[in-house]
This record gives C-alpha cells, structure tokens and sequence, in this order.
C-alpha cells in the first residue's frame, strides 16, 4: 500500500510540475517537507496555522478570529507583547518557510510576539525555486538586514541576541535559562515528531491537513488539486511509518501525554518564563499554533489541560508583525 501511494504521489507531482519528467527525489524531498518536515530518512512536514486562515482549513464556522478576540478580551489587562527598543530593531527582516512548517512557526511565534516586522516568501516545497539562491535547502531562512540565518533555533538566538541579550541576560538566572533550554529542546527532539502522527491519523484528517497546506502554501493551481489528495494520501501512510520510528503506539494519547508533560512543566505558572513567556513557551506555542484549530489540537485542548496557557499564549502573542512582501 505505502508503495502504491508513493507512486501515486510521485506521479501526481510530477505531472503537476508542468508534465515535466522529475528527479526520484521528488516524492521524498516533498513528503518530508509536507507539513512538518524533517531530514532524511522520515520526516514530518510542514504547516503553520494563523488564526482565520486556519479556522478556514479546518472548516469552522466559529473562527479562531472569534476565539482570539475572546482570549484576548479576557486577558488584556494582565498581559502584553514585549516589543524591542526601536533602535535594537532590524530594518528588513525575510523569511522564507513552508506556511505550515513547525519550525518556521517556532520563528513566527517569535517575531509575532517581540513585534518584530518580517516580510514572508512563501518556498515552493517541489520546486524550490524561492531559495535557489541559498546553499541550504531547508525552511526556515531568514535574512535580517542582508545577513542569511538558518536553523530555527539559531535564528531564535541570533534574534534574542541581537534585540534583548542585554535585558534577558539581566533578568535571567542560570537555572532559569536551564530550564528554556531543556523545553526548548524536548520541542525539536520531541513535540515535533508527536503532530505528524496525528495531523494525519486517518483519511479524514490528512485531507483536513491538506485543505489547509494547499490553501496556505505556494502551489500552483494545479498542483493544489493534486498535492490535496495524493498528498494526504501518502502522508497518512508515512505517519505510520514515523509511529514507529518514534515508537508511538496511539498518536492522540502520544500528544495528551506531551500536553500533559508541558503544563506540568509550567507548575502552576502562568508561563514556563514566569509572568512572561519565555523562549520554550514561543517554541511550544509556536508549533502547536499550526494544529489548534484542526481535528487534532481540538481534542488536544478538550482532553488535557494545556488550552489555559495555551490561550494565554495567544493572548500575549497576539496579532502577527508579518508585513506584506
Ligand atoms: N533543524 C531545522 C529543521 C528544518 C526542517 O526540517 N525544515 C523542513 C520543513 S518543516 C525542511 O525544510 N525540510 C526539507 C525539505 O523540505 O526539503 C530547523 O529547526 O529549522
């Protein structure tokens, strides 16, 4: 069956990419980058989630606009976004990422809470074509004033660097900063792996998954109808795949468990950096905001005890600093 669907994908791809022939690589190089991408090997792919948009993806009548508005009516007075001093601000900053990636979502939920003005070129994940320019290959990149970072992670630092060094390195303990950085690392080495499983558990929920990568992400117009369904198709076989190389025996209980596992992390503060988040909470915050409104990070919120902070995040995160390119 997996092979069956690779074949599927491989060809839909490629008839997509202008009925040109294409590299074996292809179906791979897309697969792992669909959603919540990784390296070699397995990987989950990309997806970022923002508030209408992926209310929209989830098909919602609601809208997380009305969630937001609510959170944040509810929280106001208490929390607010620390925006840099105007003279630590950057004056271009690029990035370059899949919409759904949870790494490129670590670095939003970044720039989006320190208002850091970012301009996005969304990467065509078949084609490349946007990062041409760029030895590595990977999303997120991002330029700031002319200087290319990669790796989410060290661009979070390069950022923290650059605009609040001086103040966190003040502020901050040595325990403290212990703490953001083990949280910090169980969201690469853990957390990520866990959606993946579960954003494409069954047929229903990969197409959910789809609906919102195809309407979101950088495909052409008929690479959106066939990226849909041959996408869902074969991830939903590749998710089972990443259960096993994580050992995951029941995807939902695998994320409660992590959800569980971060709010008692938190030990009954409001943000794992006290009153105010800190870089893991971003983190965390950053790569569930991509799965929150879909079938999965609702059951997420209804099973475990997460949706508190989780609405508080969004709350002191608020509106997106994303500028148009
Ligand atoms: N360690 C990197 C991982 C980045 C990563 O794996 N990005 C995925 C997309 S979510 C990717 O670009 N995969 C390769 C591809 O699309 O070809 C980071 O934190 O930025």
């Amino acid at each position: 069956m997996r092979r069956a669907s690779s074949v599927l994908l491989y060809r839909t791809l490629a008839a997509a990419r202008d009925g040109s022939a294409t590299s074996i690589a292809l179906p791979n190089r897309f697969l792992q980058s669909t959603f919540y991408g990784t390296t070699a090997g397995s990987s989950p792919s990309r997806r970022r989630l923002f508030s209408s948009a992926i209310a929209v993806a989830a098909g919602t009548s609601l809208g997380v606009t009305g969630a937001l508005f609510a959170a944040s009516s509810l929280s106001q007075e208490v929390l607010a976004k620390e925006p840099p001093p105007s003279d630590a601000l950057p004056n271009e900053v690029v990035l370059y990422q899949y919409e759904a990636c949870p790494f490129c979502n670590k670095v939003k939920a970044f720039l989006d809470y320190y208002d850091i003005p970012y301009k996005v070129v969304e990467v065509n994940p078949l084609s490349k074509k946007e990062i041409k320019w760029s030895e590595y290959k990977k999303v997120p990149i991002i330029m700031i004033d002319g200087e290319q970072l990669n790796d989410s992670s060290a661009i979070i630092d390069k950022l923290g660097e650059k605009i609040l060094s001086k103040k966190k390195a003040d502020s901050t303990s040595e325990d403290e900063v212990d703490e953001e950085t083990k949280w910090r690392r169980w969201v690469d080495n853990h957390l990520v792996h866990v959606l993946s499983p579960n954003i494409y558990r069954n047929t229903s929920e990969a197409l959910e998954s789809f609906d919102y990568i195809t309407s979101n992400g950088n495909f052409s117009y008929m690479e959106k109808i066939s990226v849909k369904y041959a996408g869902a198709a074969a991830m939903y076989f590749v998710s089972k795949k990443l259960k096993k190389k994580y050992n995951i025996t029941d995807e939902r209980a695998a994320l409660y468990e992590a959800a569980e596992t971060w709010v008692d992390a938190l030990n009954g503060r409001e943000f794992l950096g006290g009153s105010k988040p800190n870089f893991a909470d971003l983190a965390v915050f950053g790569v569930l905001r991509p799965i929150r409104y879909l079938r999965s990070g609702k059951d997420m919120v209804d099973h475990t005890r997460i949706g508190e902070w989780y609405t508080r995040m969004e709350s002191v995160v608020g509106e997106p600093s994303r500028i148009k390119a």
